[in-house]
């Protein structure tokens, strides 16, 4: 293995890291998810159940960073005027709120408001680009497969909310398109425990049919050491 592709311990079998084509892709982690009197919140759900990724991201994000690597975020939200709101997303479920009306954090969902955006404690930094999205997957109606190939990335290492939502058809998303994704089971959180289980079993299943899963600590401690021998990418900037 050349000396700038770590193995990382995955399953179901060794995550070959190519720290020259590697990105972290951070899916939602904002406010309306996963701060008390957000949207997760207001729809019953607990918020500490996402809320214990918040320290695993924090940390493998400040050893990426320190090894210069790419960064990348995304929110889900809609247009201040809805016009990107498909009916049947807003209807859906019939509950007392529903995105666009206004809550605790300003109105739910929408871009420009509180809720909507990332958490201070992931706060993107400068030049790191976030994805607006309108739907699941971060692929659908964003630029995010324009900026990864100008970039030539190929692998992704995806955390984020909820497991079986936006990182699910985030994968998914990646894995017809090529990438090669690998999720950080402590990064990924689910307002159900049995779906975020059930989530990475489907991931990896059949022989790794959408990627790999591992936990954090084994990416954090392959990019700590290789700093310690010496590597730091060139940081490349790019605009959000
Ligand atoms: C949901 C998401 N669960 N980010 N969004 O509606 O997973």
């Amino acid at each position: 293995m050349s000396p700038d592709v770590l193995p990382i311990a995955a399953e179901p079998y060794e995550f070959p890291l190519a720290l020259d084509r590697c990105a972290l892709l951070i899916i939602d982690m904002q406010r309306d998810f996963l701060e008390p009197g957000g949207f997760g919140a207001m729809l019953g759900n607990d918020v500490s159940l996402l809320r214990r990724t918040i320290e695993p991201n924090r940390q493998l994000l400040a050893a990426w960073r320190a090894s210069g690597l790419p960064v990348l975020h995304t929110r889900e939200g809609h247009r201040s005027d809805l016009a990107d709101l498909p009916p049947s997303k807003k209807e859906r479920g019939h509950g007392a709120v529903s995105i666009g009306d206004s809550g605790p954090m300003g109105r739910i969902l929408v871009r420009g408001e509180p809720g909507h955006d990332i958490i201070g404690e992931l706060a993107p930094a400068p030049g790191e680009p976030v994805i607006d999205k309108p739907g699941k997957g971060a692929f659908f109606a964003t630029d995010l497969q324009a900026i990864l190939q100008s970039r030539g990335i190929r692998q992704l290492v995806v955390t984020g909310v909820t497991t079986e939502v936006c990182v699910h058809t985030t994968v998914r998303e990646a894995n017809d398109r090529g990438y090669e994704c690998l999720v950080l089971e402590d990064c990924a959180g689910s307002y159900f425990p049995e779906f975020h289980a059930m989530a990475l079993k489907m991931i990896t299943a059949q022989g790794g049919i959408f990627g790999w899963v591992a936990p954090s600590a084994n990416v954090i401690a392959a990019l700590d050491a290789h700093r310690d021998a010496g590597f730091v990418k060139t940081k490349v900037t790019m605009a959000s």
